[in-house]
């Protein structure tokens, strides 16, 4: 179980995309639970390809590559993430994208993925997502889901670009729809205290900890 989880963390780190699919395939095979090829192969094989890109070893074509791997494993893993859902029953509605100016979306996506295979309905709005378009999403939401409760997921991988968690809440309230909803923030930059700041409801630091945050939040 340790070896092919360590050439799955290998796949990522030299941004083979064909062998991680193979890799997490076999490892599902084997048994291994989806969470486990995350957090013992995946996670760990990119924080490696962020230190060597940190310190000059690798550049932007090698964290493309490793992304991809990553997001070829992802989309093996995310069935039988949702698959492990038995019974769906909606606790709420979460609207989750990246932040304007900023294209990192391996994060984001586990979170939504994390929160959809929790039962919650996620609107992903993908990438560089304007402040505008959480609101219309919102907006939306709001209108045919009645009196579901709505959580809007802010990611920002950037220092340059968490300002813009910012602008988002800064839009629900210049629309009238902040007291409606709770905003949880996160990516790499992110804090307690930033979004204490920023006037965000919650943060949480990865997947796990964002479906518990959120949970709270809903209290459900
Ligand atoms: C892969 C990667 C890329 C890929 C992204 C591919 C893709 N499709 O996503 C590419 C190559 C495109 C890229 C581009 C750039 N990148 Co980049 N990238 C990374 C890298 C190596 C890994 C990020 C990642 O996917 N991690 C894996 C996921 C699972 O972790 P995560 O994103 O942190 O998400 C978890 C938590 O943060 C949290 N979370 C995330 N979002 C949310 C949302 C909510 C609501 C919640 C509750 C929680 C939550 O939960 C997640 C799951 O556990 C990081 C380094 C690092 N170690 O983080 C740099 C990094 C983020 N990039 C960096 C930089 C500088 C850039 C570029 C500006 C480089 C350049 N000069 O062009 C561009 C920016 C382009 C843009 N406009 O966005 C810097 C940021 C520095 C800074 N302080 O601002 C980093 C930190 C690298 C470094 N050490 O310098 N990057």
């Amino acid at each position: 179980m340790g070896d092919v989880l360590n050439r799955l963390q290998e796949a990522v780190i030299a941004g083979e995309p064909e062998q991680a699919r193979e890799l997490t395939a076999q490892a599902l095979e084997a048994g291994i639970a989806p969470l486990d090829a995350i957090d013992q192969a995946l996670n760990p094989g990119m924080q490696i390809v962020g230190d060597r890109y940190e310190c000059g070893d690798y550049f932007i074509p090698d964290l493309m590559m490793a992304a991809e791997a990553m997001k070829a494993a992802m989309e093996k893993l995310e069935p039988e993430l949702l698959a492990r859902q038995e019974q769906r029953q909606i606790l709420g509605t979460v609207v989750i994208g990246t932040v304007d100016g900023d294209i990192h979306e391996i994060g984001k996506s586990l979170v939504a993925t994390m929160l959809s295979a929790a039962g919650f309905q996620v609107h992903d709005l993908g990438v560089s997502v304007p402040a505008d378009r959480f609101v219309e999403q919102v907006k939306e939401t709001g209108v045919s889901g009645d009196s579901v409760p709505v959580v809007v997921g802010l990611s920002a991988l950037l220092t340059t670009t968490m300002r813009n968690q910012e602008a988002v809440i800064k839009a629900l309230q210049e629309a009238g729809l902040r007291e409606g909803v709770k905003v949880i923030i996160g990516g790499a930059p992110a804090n307690p205290e930033w979004a204490e700041t920023i006037g965000a409801d919650a943060y949480a630091e990865n997947a796990n900890e964002a479906v518990e945050v959120v949970k709270q939040l809903l209290e459900v």
